[in-house]
């Protein structure tokens, strides 16, 4: 039988005969339904009680296809399990950092979440200029939480495999896959160019050998490196802020890879915020925007934001510099963070099972060399992974607010070379550069060379 997505009148009815839900929300006789997914692959509605407004849901459903597209993409919807099972895991690890699950329905691919009502997209927050002052501490615990815990530097061989096993998520990966790392490196039908960015910044990535191996090289790391059960799509819209709280949302694409590669979604939407303050902290920036129709939300949550008394950073076009500053020391503040959070949940525990990963540590050196080399090795594979995740969303079909919302040509095309320059330079360095601030200095440099 044909999708057809729930009315409104269906979903309310569905939620006040679940007794949890409707308990929930304070048994309500009439709920309000508003769809305001902005997502790439599902449908979100908001569903509250008319009558008494806090009490109010997320409802989530997978429809068999990808949003974006529509139904010429088709997509399993058991995608839905993949997220519930990631919510309730990352849940138990980081309950500060992730919505309560009230209810999942695997018949219908559903979900019913904690409606975080003062909170908003991170990248809204970032293109509006506000400063979150708990980010970095809070995604740092986020991500060590989340990448220790479901590792085997903390679970049972045997446990671990298992959690490998229950988190295949075959379609998704293959989305990543091809938009991360293949597509954005070869001519594709859908890819998508800014036609005033110059085609030798283009072609120096795709015709570049060593470029191209790395990408090889981190597609190969993303497909067979089942190091922990990932997020799988840690960008700036999967952040949900205020300015005391930050929860992580949207984990469809979890599965079992490499660390580096949430740490490096994350580095890499602050880079690219980094380098599109050129518009956004223009005086007229948020004036035009706010004129067109697909972004009309971000003056409803920069209001939203003032009432909650986040701080804005710099009247836009008055201080640029600082709050680009504010971006880097973010980078390099959720890096150096989780860095210390992590090494110091291995030791923890290590230490209570009086046990290494090494084995025995005759020098009482040996199991700190060993953690200091992984995690050299890890800022390594997340400066690969930002490389890649950066292209993308230049290049590739998917994109990214921050940079699409630039209505002047030649203003993104000018962003997007920064953005290009900047990834090419972590691909081929990644290996090389010692340490997150050398990042810092390298975004710096390219913002000055690549002028106005
Ligand atoms: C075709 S889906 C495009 C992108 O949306 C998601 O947020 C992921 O980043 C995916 O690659
Ligand atoms: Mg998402």
């Amino acid at each position: 039988m044909e999708f057809e997505a729930m009315s409104s009148s269906e979903l309310s009815a569905y939620l006040r005969a679940v007794p949890a839900l409707s308990a929930l929300l304070d048994d309500p006789d009439e709920l309000d339904i508003a769809e305001v997914g902005d997502g790439n692959l599902n449908f979100v509605y908001f569903a509250t009680n008319v009558r008494a407004p806090a009490k109010s849901v997320v409802v989530k459903q997978a429809p068999p296809f990808l949003r974006l597209a529509g139904k010429t993409w088709p997509l399993t919807r058991h995608r839905m399990e993949r997220e519930v099972g990631a919510l309730r895991r990352f849940a138990a690890l980081c309950p500060e950092h992730v919505p309560k699950v009230f209810h999942a329905d695997s018949g219908l691919f559903l979900v019913v979440m904690q409606r975080l009502m003062t909170h908003r997209i991170l990248r809204q927050g970032l293109m509006d200029g506000v400063v979150y002052p708990r980010l970095a501490d809070h995604m740092s615990t986020y991500l060590a939480h989340t990448l220790f815990f479901g590792s085997d530097l903390f679970l049972a061989p045997d446990v671990k495999k298992q959690a490998v096993r229950a988190s295949i998520n075959v379609e998704l990966c293959k989305i990543t896959e091809d938009l991360v790392f293949t597509y954005p490196f070869e001519d594709h039908p859908s890819n998508i160019y800014n036609p005033a960015l110059p085609r030798t910044e283009i072609e120096r990535l795709w015709r570049s050998p060593k470029v191209r191996s790395v990408v090889g090289e981190m597609k190969w790391t993303f497909m067979n490196a089942a190091e922990t059960l990932l997020h799988g799509d840690l960008h700036t819209g999967s952040i949900m802020v205020n300015e005391d709280e930050t929860y992580v949302i949207d984990p469809e694409f979890a599965f079992y890879g490499p660390m580096g590669f949430d740490i490096g979604a994350l580095l890499a939407n602050l880079l690219l915020a980094f380098f599109s303050r050129e518009w956004h902290d223009r005086p007229d920036a948020h004036a035009v925007a706010s004129t067109m129709a697909a972004h009309q939300a971000v003056a409803r949550d920069l209001a939203t934001a003032t009432k909650e008394g986040a701080q804005i950073a710099s009247a836009p076009g008055t201080d640029r510099i600082r709050y680009q500053d504010w971006l880097l020391d973010q980078m390099t503040s959720i890096w150096n963070q989780f860095e210390s959070k992590f090494d110091g949940l291995w030791r923890e525990h290590e230490g209570r099972r009086n046990s290494h990963f090494i084995g025995d540590d005759f020098s009482n050196d040996c199991a700190a060399a060993f953690r200091a080399r992984f995690l050299k090795k890890l800022l390594a594979q997340t400066l690969g992974f930002a490389g890649c995740k950066m292209v993308r969303r230049v290049l590739g079909m998917a994109k990214v607010a921050d940079i699409t919302s630039i209505p002047d040509e030649a203003v993104r095309a000018r962003v997007e070379t920064r953005c290009l320059r900047c990834a090419e330079s972590l691909l081929l360095e990644h290996e090389s550069i010692g340490s997150i601030e050398e990042v810092a200095a390298l975004a710096r440099s390219i913002q000055a060379t690549f002028r106005a």
